[in-house]
């Protein structure tokens, strides 16, 4: 299945973001975690957004359309150690203002590293998702690094979270048709057609 999905905006502060009616759907996690590979993945487009081996890659709100009324949101990382303080406390600050203050967002795809486990910081957007009233979803990424027991075992560290994982990997695709499906629900009825 081929998304419809085409890029459409920049933002570096909360009020340069697209006045639409779009309903947004976030990919937030650690600098590095594979938000931009997941979305390409997701929308089966390996050019969509800009992937890269160095951190801290995306700094800056991107938005994505997605058939007629969705939106997928790539947010910059967080906790990339290397980058400049002012500029990641920009970052950090430009994050905060979308979650707490996008009236558009509704769900939040979580991104954390399945070989690392949920942190601080992950625990810390979990509790913000759930104040917010957002859905959210954990994607536990790059699980081709990983054979299916250490899997298994990994996926452990995650129940601290109380919330719904999905094992992913945007290099074999495994995970990726779930959290497609769950994005799209999303979309309202008709959105498979309208797509
Ligand atoms: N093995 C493996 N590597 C992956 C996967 N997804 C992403 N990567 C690699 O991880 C690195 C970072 O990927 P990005 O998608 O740019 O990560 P990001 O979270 O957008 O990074 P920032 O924009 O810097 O926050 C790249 O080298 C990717 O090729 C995956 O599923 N499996
Ligand atoms: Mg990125």
């Amino acid at each position: 299945m081929r998304l419809a999905a085409s890029f459409v905006a920049s933002a570096e502060e909360l009020s340069s973001c697209p006045r639409w009616e779009r309903t947004e759907v976030a990919l937030a996690g650690r600098s590095n975690v594979g938000k931009s590979s997941l979305l390409n993945a997701i929308a089966a487009n390996g050019r969509l957004a800009r992937t890269s081996r160095t951190p801290g890659r995306t700094r800056a709100l991107n938005f994505f359309a997605l058939g007629q009324c969705l939106a997928l949101v790539d947010l910059p990382g967080f906790g990339y150690a290397k980058m400049a303080r002012d500029r990641a406390q920009a970052l950090s600050r430009l994050l905060s203002d979308y979650l707490e203050g996008r009236a558009n967002l509704a769900a939040l795809l979580l991104l954390v590293d399945l070989r690392r486990g949920p942190e601080r910081d992950e625990a810390e957007l979990v509790r913000l998702a759930r104040r917010r009233g957002l859905r959210l979803m954990i994607a536990a990424t790059k699980a081709d690094k990983l054979s299916s027991n250490e899997q298994r075992r990994a996926l452990e560290g995650f129940t601290v979270l109380s919330a719904e994982v999905m094992p992913c990997s945007a290099r074999t695709g495994s995970g990726i048709q779930e959290l497609r499906r769950w994005i799209l629900g999303f979309g309202g009825p008709g959105i498979s057609q309208a797509i």
